[in-house]
């Protein structure tokens, strides 16, 4: 299982890289990758499985985090979150979006970042997405809310992207044009 020394920090070379696309029929390797990812966030929104490896929860994370520069990520809201998604998502690309943004009134967090880093991160609104799944099957799907941010989050660290670089550093609360917010705990 993925634990929190797997996990490599900001400065470290590969959350600055662009991942590879997956090829299919997927690697066992690859295949293992996948469901650790989704078994980290799984268990990292469990309290006995938090308390006794000591995990920092999360909603998504992403195969760069763990070293493995491949465009694989993972999300999960589980079924008491208004959100109730749950998926893998292997070679994800944003098809289209809104014009309209949204951001987290709490900011966002990164599990490979030791530091709170305040600010609004602008994101899309609404996305649709396309990706594969485990079995190699394509994907489409429309997202909004915090699931449409978390997907972005996670698609950014397959192209080398920190969330803190789309913090205006001038003004990192500065006023977003056109933008939703949405007021969620960041629960970091
Ligand atoms: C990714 C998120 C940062 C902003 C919003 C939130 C948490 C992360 C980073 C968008 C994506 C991880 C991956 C949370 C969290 C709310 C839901 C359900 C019950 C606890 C859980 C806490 F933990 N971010 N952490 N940061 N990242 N919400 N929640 N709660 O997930 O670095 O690249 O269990
Ligand atoms: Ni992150």
């Amino acid at each position: 299982m993925i634990l929190m020394k797997d996990i490599i920090r900001e400065g470290h070379p590969t959350l600055r890289m662009r991942s590879e696309e997956v090829a299919f029929p997927l690697s066992d390797e690859d295949r293992k990758l996948a469901e650790d990812l989704l078994m980290y966030v799984k268990n990292s929104q469990d309290e006995e499985m938090i308390e006794k490896y000591d995990l920092r929860p999360g909603v998504g994370i992403a195969a760069p985090q763990v070293n493995q520069p491949k465009r694989i990520f993972a999300l999960h809201f589980d079924e008491s979150s208004d959100e109730n998604l749950s998926l893998i998502a292997i070679n994800p690309k944003i098809v289209s979006h809104s014009v309209e943004r949204s951001y987290l009134t709490s900011g966002e967090g990164c599990l490979s970042v030791d530091r709170a880093v305040p600010g609004y991160v602008p994101r899309y609104a609404r996305i649709t997405v396309k990706a594969f799944d485990i079995e190699g099957k394509e994907y489409k799907m429309r997202l909004k809310g915090l699931p449409a941010i978390a997907f972005q989050h996670e698609l950014d660290h397959l192209n080398g992207i920190m969330f803190f670089d789309h913090i205006n550093p001038k003004n990192p609360f500065a006023e977003i044009p056109n933008a939703t917010p949405i007021d969620r705990s960041s629960g970091d």
